[in-house]
């Protein structure tokens, strides 16, 4: 049964850019390119890879043909989801009111396996607003065999669609881009249109200034942290080590850190470019605990990105090297994961790595060393999500601390709690901006669809003006695509985006942490707030502001 307060939210209408009310008014039409002739990526992309950006223009009113929509959901959750498909659902039925939806169910693998709900008013009432994927579910399926596209180029033929909408993070909508190619070069008609997701909020470029989702997973964790921090105030005997999720970048640990003012944050770009051990890590924890204690503070708050381990240049250099193992592994079928014991995985991993590697995977306790063999999502990618860094840290920490004890050190109170911030950021109710921000989207998808773009991402920019000054386009998708060392091979991917050391952002962050060392400067932002003053209901987050403060270019559409 929905609580009082999910009901409220379903009542809630997005408002949308004034350029989207009147959206039977709208065309599309060409601008720049983007991409250099030439590039690597021509062979893998001959049919899109020279793709004009496309402005949505007002044009006079038209008369819209019925459409035929798939969308599906791909990977993890980012609040916001069911708002891309109201706002797909609300504009293709204004289109025309013929128009029909479909939804893949439970991800990618809905495509591949033919396995498609068609979705009608009553269905997604329930949903509007709300959090989560479940309308449909969501998946990490990849689509990569000849057979899985082939696959995909029957269903989309026999459901006979005009446009695929893949609402996905930086992996997904490569895998929309080569849908989108294959489907050119094998003559399907049906359009692949990309959605920004993802809660890292490292699907962004100067085209797409942040993926939903970032926003109120931000929002629920500084919550979070907030009371958190409140809480270590008030006892005054727990040190606490959060580990926040997103994945490699650490935009969420940087924005929750300005929020909420913790004790010490890490940021894993920065422990890369300044090649930080794990050892100097400890020690920057052990110092700052022993300093706190000094001033009777035995307690404090540490922001850990869940990507961390992946910077630390022993780490890296053994997860490349685990990497290329499982990768072979699997290629050759000696599969690890037979190997029932844990001890065995080791045992089986350990004489195959380098020596630096053998050292620093044997320094590990054994939870962690099982961890790092835990087998690698769709995409190759390590599941940082569960590495306990929190734990490890807690575990080095403590035996810094008795090292310096026997060296002399006078005795300090310890108690650590370890916390993860994650899946409950993933699925919250949306943030009015992300609701909106969502049901805007939903409207690009079909506006592009409709306008016979495919292999595109819709974007929204000026998105720190209020809702109805905000500007929309069509990005060619191989314009943000690159090579990269996936599963021991170059493979085209969607760039991401970390956190740059040179960034203004950065910067910022840099220049006021220290204050928060040893003062208590802790803030508690509260939960995210749907109904009140606008200045509370519309607050963005310090990410996306900060980064468009000095962006005073005019509209460019
Ligand atoms: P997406 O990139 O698919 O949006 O997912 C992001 C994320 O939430 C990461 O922050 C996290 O590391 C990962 O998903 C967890 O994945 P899973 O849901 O498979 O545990």
């Amino acid at each position: 049964m929905p609580s009082l307060l999910q009901n409220l939210r379903r009542e809630y209408v997005p408002t949308l850019p004034d350029l989207l009310k009147d959206i039977n008014t709208l065309s599309i039409s060409p601008s720049n390119n983007l991409l250099e002739k030439h590039s690597p990526l021509e062979k893998i992309f001959p049919k899109t890879y020279q793709q004009p950006r496309l402005s949505i223009v007002k044009d006079k009113i038209r008369k819209n043909s019925p459409l035929r929509i798939g969308f599906v959901f791909s990977g993890g959750q980012a609040a916001g989801g069911h708002n891309v498909v109201t706002g797909l659902f609300d504009a293709l039925k204004r289109m025309h009111e013929g128009s029909r939806l479909w939804g893949f169910i439970d991800g990618p693998k809905g495509i591949i396996e033919n396995n498609a709900k068609e979705i009608t008013y009553e269905i997604l009432a329930p949903y509007r607003n709300q959090g989560g994927f479940d309308l449909v579910g969501s998946g990490r399926t990849k689509i990569e065999t000849k057979e899985q596209f082939e696959a995909a180029a029957q269903i989309v033929k026999e459901l006979e669609l005009d446009g695929l909408v893949i609402v996905g993070g930086d992996d997904s909508n490569t895998n929309a881009a080569l849908l989108a190619e294959f489907f050119l070069e094998v003559g399907i008609r049906t359009k692949v249109v990309g959605v920004p997701k993802t809660i890292d909020g490292d699907l962004k470029n100067e085209h797409i200034e942040i993926s939903f989702g970032f926003d109120s997973a931000t929002k629920t964790f500084s919550e979070i942290i907030g009371n958190i921090l409140t809480d270590a105030l008030s006892a005054k005997k727990y040190t606490f080590f959060v580990k926040l999720m997103g994945r490699t970048a650490s935009h969420i640990a940087m924005e929750c850190a300005m929020q909420t003012h913790a004790n010490l944050t890490f940021i894993g770009e920065e422990v890369q470019t300044e090649r930080k051990t794990l050892k100097e890590i400890t020690c920057e924890i052990t110092d700052l605990v022993i300093e706190r204690s000094k001033q009777g503070k035995d307690y404090g708050v540490i922001l850990i990105p869940e990507g961390l381990i992946e910077f630390i240049p022993e780490f890296k250099q053994l997860i490349s090297e685990l990497n290329k193992l499982l990768a072979a592994d699997e290629r050759h079928a000696l599969n690890i994961d037979k190997l029932n014991q844990k001890n065995e995985k080791i045992d089986y991993v350990y004489p195959l790595l380098t020596e630096e590697s053998k050292e620093c995977f044997s320094s590990l306790p054994e939870e962690i060393q099982i961890q790092l063999l835990l087998d690698r999502d769709p995409h190759g990618n390590v599941q940082v999500s569960k590495i306990d860094t929190e734990r490890l840290l807690i575990e080095t920490v403590k035996s810094e601390l008795a090292n310096r004890h026997k060296k002399g050190q006078h005795p300090v109170k310890f108690s650590p709690q370890p916390l993860f911030c994650g899946y409950e950021g993933r699925a919250c109710l949306p943030s009015n901006f992300d609701a909106n921000y969502c049901y805007a989207l939903g409207h690009v998808a079909a506006l592009l669809i409709n306008g016979g773009a495919t292999g595109y991402m819709c974007s929204i920019s000026h998105l720190e003006l209020p809702t109805c000054n905000w500007q929309v386009a069509g990005i060619p998708l191989v314009s943000m695509i690159h090579l990269e060392e996936r599963h021991g091979k170059m493979k085209p991917v969607i760039k991401k985006a970390l956190v740059k050391m040179e960034d203004r952002l950065f910067q910022q962050f840099a220049a006021v942490r220290d204050q928060w060392r040893l003062d208590d400067d802790y803030v508690n932002p509260g939960p995210i707030q749907f109904f009140g003053p606008e200045s509370l209901t519309d607050c963005k987050t310090w990410t996306l502001m900060e980064a468009k403060k000095h962006d005073l270019d005019p509209p460019i559409d």
